[in-house]
């Protein structure tokens, strides 16, 4: 995007990404060599391949297919699961420095790589047989299948379990019939994991390919927000499921809230990775840009905003590695993970408001990644659970009474 402009030195300058990231408490001591070498790795690769593109594809509203095997390549796809499927074999918080570098660089991005990661491959590795393991996570590692991942419908958002998407049970194969909507990757994917009821009402994942009679995938348009990720709908009309499609592992409301928990995680560290976009941003401007014979960083207002911004950026990026600990020793509960979430989330919000402000009226342009941030958060604040959902998951655990039943 090209903004009319007589301040050519601004323009000029940011055909670079001149990303620093802030780390004010030396998070780095905390990280192994490994961690700063994945995270360097990733960080290089989105500057590479991302951030000089992201203006356009938001702009254009469009999926970049590309991507996906890109993607593959840098190890962006289920990098906690083994190495035997092709994939990373690495701890959680490679996964989190991976999923923070990525959203640094755009949230439909990181939302590509996390649905194909913790709601696609997740599910399959963690409830699959070991037949639906070999067939998909190797593709899916490498980008060579796009997958999605079907729970909320039109009537049933925040409240999944009352889902009306269902199976029968036809002898030799089920039938599936209903409807998913709001389904990142759909219009794209190769395959989707589907949440759905049998005949006696319990919740089951069934593994959908592209292709399969009466599956269609129709796309969302007139999105604001997350516009370089495609967004669909899943129709299932009298879909034949051959039987070994389903997942055998687990069933119930509790399989797709595990593979929740894994994919909040991922955007705690995510939503962290635009608030750090938005906060360096803002720095450099303030640096650069003279109001009064003065640089504006040179303003107590502007000092103050800083120095917040950098204040929540500090806590929360230590919130998040705490939860990775965490998450590796097998310690982290659903309302951890909520609190991170939903903190995460907030905090770049009100960041990407504040750099906004710094950067004046050439805020408002795609010169500066605050309103894509910005526009991007909206949805992350609202999907993967709603602000208020994770306030009431920790209100229940705080008080032993559940807001919902
Ligand atoms: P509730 O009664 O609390 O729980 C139902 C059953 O599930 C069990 N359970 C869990 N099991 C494993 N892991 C967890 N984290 C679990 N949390 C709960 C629970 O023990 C119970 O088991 P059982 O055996 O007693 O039946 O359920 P509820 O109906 O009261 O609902 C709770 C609520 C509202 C918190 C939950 O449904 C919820 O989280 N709603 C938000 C929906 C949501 O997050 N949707 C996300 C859709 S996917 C998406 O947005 C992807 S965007 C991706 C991108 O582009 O990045
Ligand atoms: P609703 O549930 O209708 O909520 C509307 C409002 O009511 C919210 O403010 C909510 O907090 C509030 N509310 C609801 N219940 C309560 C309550 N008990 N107490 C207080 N307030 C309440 N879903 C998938 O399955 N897969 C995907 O890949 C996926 N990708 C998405 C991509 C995008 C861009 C978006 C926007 C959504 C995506 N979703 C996906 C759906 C997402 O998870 C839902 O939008 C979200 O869970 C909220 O559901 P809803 O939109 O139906 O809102």
């Amino acid at each position: 995007m090209s903004v009319t402009t007589e301040n050519e030195e601004v323009k000029k300058r940011n055909f670079v990404d001149e990303f620093e990231a802030p780390d004010f408490y030396h998070l780095d001591d905390l990280l192994t060599e490994e961690h700063k070498l994945i995270r360097d790795s990733v960080r290089d690769f989105v500057k590479k391949e991302i951030t000089p593109f992201i203006e356009d594809w938001a702009e254009k509203n469009h999926f970049p297919e590309e991507m996906v095997k890109k993607f593959g390549e840098v190890g962006a796809f289920g990098p906690t699961l083994p190495l035997e499927y092709g994939c990373g074999g690495l701890d959680n918080i490679s996964y989190g420095l991976i999923m923070q570098e990525i959203e640094r660089g755009d949230s439909s991005m990181r939302s590509t790589a996390s649905v194909q990661g913790s709601l696609v491959m997740f599910p399959i590795y963690s409830f699959g047989s070991e037949e639906q393991r070999k067939k998909y996570l190797p593709k899916l590692a490498s980008g060579e299948m796009l997958g999605c991942f079907g729970l909320t419908e039109p009537n049933h958002g925040s409240n999944p379990s009352g889902m009306e998407t269902h199976f029968e049970d036809k002898g030799d194969h089920y039938l599936l019939n209903g409807a998913k909507m709001w389904i990142s990757n759909a219009p794209q994917a190769d395959v989707a994991v589907v949440w759905a009821k049998n005949e006696e009402g319990r919740i089951h994942g069934l593994i959908v390919e592209r292709g399969m009679e009466g599956f269609t995938t129709p796309e969302t348009h007139g999105k604001w927000s997350l516009r370089a990720s495609c967004t669909g709908e899943l129709v299932f009309s009298d879909v034949k499921i051959p039987k070994e499609n389903l997942l055998p592992g687990m069933s119930g409301l509790g399989a797709p809230l595990k593979c929740l928990d894994k994919a909040r995680y991922g955007i705690a560290w995510g939503a962290v990775g635009a608030a750090m976009d938005c906060y360096d941003s803002a720095r450099r401007y303030s640096l650069e840009r003279i109001q009064f014979d003065k640089p504006i960083a040179s303003f107590q207002l502007v000092q103050k905003k800083l120095a917040e911004m950098l204040t929540e950026i500090t806590k929360a990026q230590l919130l998040n590695w705490k939860l990775g600990v965490m998450m590796d020793n097998g310690t982290a509960r659903t309302e951890q993970i909520s609190m991170a979430k939903r903190n995460s989330v907030e905090i770049a919000l009100n960041i990407a408001r504040e750099a906004r402000q710094i950067h004046g009226g050439m805020g408002i342009t795609g010169e500066y990644p605050m309103m894509r941030h910005m526009m991007n958060l909206e949805s992350v604040v609202t999907y993967e659970g709603t602000h208020d959902i994770h306030l009431l998951i920790l209100g229940a655990n705080i008080t032993g009474i559940s807001a919902f039943s």
